[in-house]
């Protein structure tokens, strides 16, 4: 057997358990031939007349599959250090938008922005989730609200991935916020969005999904269904910011179209807990957002369990709600602050990650013919990841084969 690379001296946790396990390998290997999981096991099967092109020693280390974070809104220009400290000082997030802060003064600096400075601006995100073991990131739009910087943030996104060799996923959320030259003209926009912005996205290839902000300071049901209307004709999936400052019922509506996912979910309801287990729809949980806007009703995780719904774990990377670039501080958080168990934790950012973004089949889980997305760790058990925090335990991870730098 021929493979491109072999790496021993390992345990591996594949996290390839629908049981929730850890998937425990000691003493074991794992192969790597054209980009993809050739195979794995004890190392004392490794096949007869192995020719490996190259080897990596894995120091007796743990091996995951590579990391992903799935909610992220990686791409904006300027600072919000000034809102946030008038946070501290009092004021709410929803008072900050309602007068003119909050998304709309990112986006105000984010059009001033051309590809080079979003690129140069944004970088440094993507590397801080590198060296917490990434490999694959989801990249909203949202802070152009105007076709050319949408389009604009988008492209920026995926030449981010393909610089650092790491898969990007880009996802398309004009319906972010009101800009302001539509100020009281919600519906008018939202026309906008559908008619001429995700065609115009989409037919440039740039859009993977389709997202909104369904919220009382973002768009209602009613013009949420007409965007996930308008993706459906596209054949586009989608996902939706639902239910983060108040239940709308944005988690059942995003099942109602078969989502992929329903995001933030703190006051989603246990009739929408079970909408989305009938669709299939993962809840991806944003423990940093939650921190940071010191929000006190969690998710419904408890109902999330008992009803079945995969639980996904993300940064939710912006520079208002959660400007946080390490993925495996949410693994803590997420047990902390949310009651995750650490393998639950660390499903969330593999194999429920994957299926959040429609890449179940191809990462999230050490699984043979699976790309090979892998993460080293120096831990003593894969726990640690979630148990410690601002630790950097990764000492390699590889994306489709290749070594990630970083
Ligand atoms: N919910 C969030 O947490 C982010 N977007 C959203 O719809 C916050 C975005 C921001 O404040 O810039
Ligand atoms: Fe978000």
């Amino acid at each position: 057997m021929k493979a491109d690379l072999l790496i021993h001296h390992v345990h591996l946790a594949t996290l390839d358990d629908p049981a929730g396990g850890w998937g425990e390998l000691r003493d074991a290997a794992l192969l790597v031939q054209a980009g993809r999981i050739a195979w794995l096991g004890p190392r004392s099967a490794l096949p007869a007349g192995l020719q490996a092109a190259r080897e990596h020693d894995g120091q007796g280390g743990w091996l995951t599959p590579g990391l992903l974070d799935c909610h992220t809104h990686l791409v904006w220009a300027g600072s919000r250090a000034a809102e946030i400290e008038r946070r501290w000082q009092g004021a709410s997030y929803e008072e900050i938008a309602r007068s003119g802060g909050g998304i709309v003064s990112t986006v105000q600096a984010t059009r001033a922005a051309d590809e080079a400075a979003l690129l140069a601006a944004s970088r440094p995100r993507l590397q801080a989730l590198l060296r917490d073991g990434v490999t694959t990131v989801e990249i909203k739009s949202g802070y152009g609200l105007d076709t050319e910087t949408e389009l604009r943030l988008l492209r920026v996104a995926r030449r981010l991935g393909q610089q650092a060799g790491v898969q990007v996923r880009t996802t398309f959320l004009a319906a972010h916020a009101l800009p302001p030259e539509y100020r009281g003209r919600g519906d008018d926009y939202i026309e906008l969005v559908c008619r001429e912005m995700l065609p115009a996205a989409h037919a440039q290839g740039l859009v993977d999904a389709v997202d909104a902000f369904c919220e009382g300071i973002g768009f209602s049901p009613a013009q949420t269904r007409r965007v996930f209307e308008a993706a459906r004709a596209l054949g586009l999936p989608v996902k939706l910011h639902a239910d983060q400052l108040s239940d709308l019922g944005g988690a059942a509506l995003a099942a109602e179209f078969g989502g992929l996912s329903a995001d933030h979910v703190e006051y989603t309801s246990e009739a929408s807990v079970q909408a989305m287990a009938r669709a299939g729809t993962v809840a991806v949980l944003l423990p940093g957002a939650y921190y940071c806007l010191r929000e006190t009703r969690r998710p419904p995780v408890e109902a999330l369990r008992r009803h079945g719904v995969p639980m996904a774990l993300s940064t939710d990377c912006n520079p208002g709600t959660s400007p946080c670039t390490s993925l495996l501080l949410m693994l803590h958080m997420g047990c902390t602050l949310f009651g995750l168990t650490p393998a639950e934790a660390l499903h969330g950012v593999t194999r429920h990650a994957a299926r959040a973004l429609g890449l179940q089949d191809e990462c999230g889980r050490l699984s043979v013919g699976l790309r090979a997305d892998l993460a080293l760790w120096a831990v003593d058990h894969p726990r640690d990841l979630a148990c410690q925090f601002g630790f950097q335990p990764r000492l390699a991870s590889w994306a489709g084969g290749q070594a990630v730098a970083g």
